[in-house]
């Protein structure tokens, strides 16, 4: 009785599995997740991509230490246990294998290392970029500046009443920030009050608002599309309400969008609240 009870569990267990690895196939959808999605958002920037290729090196590194730990673990439970060697040998010192267990991990973090540097130089030093876009959090939604453009606007998440179709929940938002496919966009971040983060999973984007300080980061996206990203530094609480919608079009769209854009938002105000107080704070 037990057994067959044992064999369903084990059945159905397996069958989730399979499940899991059938949708984990599936091809990712570009700028927002999916149900079941086990890796990443599909990449749409260079510096994604090379997140991606590094991810899964480490991935294949540690699969190979981790399988190569677990067979010299079950070698040893199985040929020297008490059982199969009662007279244990007496070494303590083997030169070889301690010079090994010290050079082979040494040249396996440099193998890591230098692609690891590598990608970093990349997601950190912005390239000369064709425009800039400032996004600051605020408790709770992003406003975007155009400083070329002289415009400015609020992004607010929403509500599910007011979703179309296909526009995700918790996702899409009122207005979006707009950028030309092809462009490196410079993204200057802070933020008004508390600390957000302005993250992108398909642009391989993440980086803290600081009231008081502009971070900067960069991104050139090759395919049109809207992308989503959440705030993602836990800031008060409407933190999970104030997403990110970044819609990447070509660039007769965006110049199109560029003329609606300067008659129906505000001009930028100028110096921000925040700063002054920064400065003052510094006196
Ligand atoms: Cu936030």
């Amino acid at each position: 009785m037990a057994v067959t009870k044992f064999f369903a569990r084990f059945v159905a267990a397996m069958t989730t599995l399979v499940g899991f690895a059938a949708v984990a196939s599936a091809e990712p959808v570009a700028g927002q997740p999916v149900d079941w999605q086990m890796g990443f958002q599909k990449a749409v920037t260079p510096v994604m991509e090379e997140m991606n290729d590094f991810h899964n090196l480490i991935l294949i590194i540690i699969t190979i230490i981790s399988a190569f730990v677990l067979g010299l673990l079950i070698y040893v439970m199985i040929k020297f246990n008490a059982k199969a060697n009662p007279t244990p040998s007496r070494t303590t010192h083997n030169t070889l294998i301690e010079v090994l267990w010290t050079v082979v991990p040494v040249i396996i973090l440099v193998v890591i290392a230098v692609p690891s540097f590598r990608l970093l130089y990349h997601a950190v030093v912005v390239p000369e970029a064709d425009m800039t876009v400032k996004a600051i959090g605020q408790s709770w939604q992003w406003e975007y500046e155009y400083p070329d453009e002289g415009f400015e606007f609020v992004a607010y998440m929403l509500q599910e009443d007011e979703l179309e179709p296909g526009q995700p929940r918790l996702l899409a938002t009122d207005n979006a920030m707009v950028v030309p496919v092809g462009k490196t966009v410079r993204v200057l971040v802070t933020s008004d009050d508390v600390i957000h983060a302005w993250a992108v999973p398909s642009f391989g984007v993440k980086i803290d608002a600081m009231p008081g300080r502009t971070n900067e980061t960069w991104f050139r996206v090759d395919e049109p599309g809207t992308y989503y990203g959440q705030c993602s530094e836990l800031c008060g609480a409407n933190h999970s309400f104030m997403p990110i919608e970044v819609r990447v079009v070509p660039e007769a769209e965006y110049q199109a969008w560029l003329v609606t854009a300067r008659e129906e938002y505000d001009e930028i105000a100028g110096v921000r609240d925040t700063m002054e107080v920064a400065d003052a704070d510094q006196r």
